[in-house]
């Protein structure tokens, strides 16, 4: 089974400045705000309070950096995961949330270091426009040794019926739920597998 055997923080950056330097392999996590990026780190590296999760939405400002280690059959794999600052936080200002999505925008396009982008979609919502909207710009910006994986959080406010049709709409996605600690080996195999498969 693969799985993570080591996670701590690294750093925070601004996107532009202080910007730590490209290398490792990146995972990165974006996804509106509150739709439980934090949270979801923590719960792949079986960390309760690595990345820093709230109830109050835009809790994550910065570009927060994890060093992870996944083991796999005794071997041990290095990768880096990124964190995000939510976007479509309707409570800051507009010149804030524009400031914020052109230095998202700067990052995710520039860093040749990212690998993997995981775009998490709250489970009750998926079909909202910003979200449509992310998975356009992330095909449209995406390099042929990237992947997108598209993860349904909060799967835990859905019942049996909601769930299953969402799987049916949404075949080759992931879901979980940060609650109920659910689609961790999933995610993890999805992630590892195109990283070092
Ligand atoms: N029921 C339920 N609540 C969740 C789940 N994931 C996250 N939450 C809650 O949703 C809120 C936001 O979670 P965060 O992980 O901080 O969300 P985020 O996407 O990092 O938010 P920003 O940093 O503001 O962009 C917290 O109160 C979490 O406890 C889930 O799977 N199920
Ligand atoms: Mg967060």
């Amino acid at each position: 089974m693969t799985r993570i055997v080591e996670a701590n923080f690294l750093t925070s950056c601004t996107s532009e400045e202080n910007m730590i330097s490209e290398g490792m392999s990146e995972v990165a996590f974006l996804g509106r705000s509150n739709v439980g990026k934090s949270s979801f780190i923590n719960l792949l590296t079986n960390k309760k309070n690595l990345a820093k999760s709230s109830g109050t939405p835009g809790k994550t400002r910065l570009i927060n950096f994890f060093d992870i280690v996944y083991k796999n059959e005794d071997e041990k794999f290095l990768t880096r995961f990124v964190d995000l600052p939510g976007f479509g936080y309707a409570k800051v200002s507009k010149s804030l949330q524009e400031q914020w999505s052109k230095s998202l925008n700067h990052f995710i396009v520039n860093r040749i270091s990212i690998r993997v982008f995981i775009h998490l979609i709250d489970a009750r919502h998926p079909n909202q426009k910003i979200d449509n909207d992310v998975r356009e710009f992330l095909k449209s910006i995406k390099r042929d040794d990237q992947k997108i994986i598209e993860i349904f959080t909060k799967t835990d406010k859905l019942n049996q019926k909601e769930l299953s049709r969402l799987k049916k709409d949404f075949k080759n996605c992931i879901f979980i739920s940060n609650l109920k600690k659910t689609g961790v080996n999933k995610a993890n195999e999805a992630i590892f597998g195109y990283l070092f498969n």
